[in-house]
């Protein structure tokens, strides 16, 4: 049995897929619990810990990692750890917190991604919430989106090691995150994307380089890489990605 266990809902990437790159980068064997086929693993593993029942660290939400005795909730919190432990982030105090400070913006911004197609109750179906979903997506389009993407951009430029990474001049967990958002941006909103990804050039060349890393090809081409699809988090409504909408 491989050290770490991943939880997450099986199906979708969703925050789950930060994790997952992270593990894949580092060449690190992993179970991805609620994928396992039912009856072996499946789901109970998943529902035993949000259902209260683990006693100590419990988590609110997946993902988590199990990694020996240790259960680890919230994705930023995974990634500092497996960064610490594997080589994918700064080991000095500033950096691992720079790298901590990045994800957590990140975190932020896949909230507001959410919110896109949920902006009234994450337990209501999108087809109730439909209205207001298209007013959120038009002001995220407009403002949140390319705010939040400059960040990243002007984070790029700035990097006293170069514009080839977030930090230092090796790639680090954070630059597989804005891989991922880039990625899912891409596939919820192609139509918007298009148009502000003109403006992004060191993003779009982050993008490249992580997606041609021999590590994260392999993964991606293997059937361990869940499809985009519309239960997760980045999902793709035409009705949404309208960026000429007035
Ligand atoms: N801040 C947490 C958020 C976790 C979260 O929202 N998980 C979702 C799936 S991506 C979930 O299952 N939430 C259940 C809930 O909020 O009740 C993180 O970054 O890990």
């Amino acid at each position: 049995m491989s050290e770490y266990e991943l939880y997450y809902w099986p199906g979708i990437q969703g925050r789950g897929e930060f994790v997952r790159l992270a593990l894949e980068l580092a060449g690190i064997p992993y179970r991805d619990v609620a994928r396992l086929p039912e009856g072996k693993d499946g789901l109970k593993p998943l529902m035993y810990f949000l259902d209260g029942k683990a006693m100590g660290h419990a988590p609110f939400a997946p993902p988590f990692l199990k990694a020996g005795g240790l259960v680890i909730g919230q994705t930023a919190n995974i990634l500092m750890f497996l960064g610490a432990r594997h080589d994918l982030a700064p080991s000095d105090e500033a950096g691992r917190l720079w790298a901590n400070q990045l994800q957590l913006t990140i975190g932020d911004f896949v909230a507001e991604i959410h919110d896109t197609h949920h902006p009234v109750a994450s337990g209501l179906y999108y087809e109730d919430q439909i209205e207001e979903a298209k007013k959120r997506s038009k002001d995220f389009l407009k403002a949140r989106a390319p705010k939040y993407l400059r960040y990243f951009e002007r984070i790029l430029a700035r990097n006293e090691a170069g514009p080839a990474h977030l930090i230092g001049d090796r790639l680090t967990y954070p630059d597989l995150s804005l891989f991922q958002t880039l990625t899912g941006l891409r596939y919820g909103f192609p139509r918007a994307m298009a148009a502000l990804e003109k403006k992004l050039p060191l993003t779009v060349a982050l993008h490249d380089r992580v997606h041609a890393h021999p590590k994260i090809a392999a993964y991606l081409a293997s059937p361990r890489r869940i499809a985009f699809n519309e239960q997760g988090l980045f999902r793709h409504y035409p009705e949404l990605d309208r960026p000429d909408r007035k």
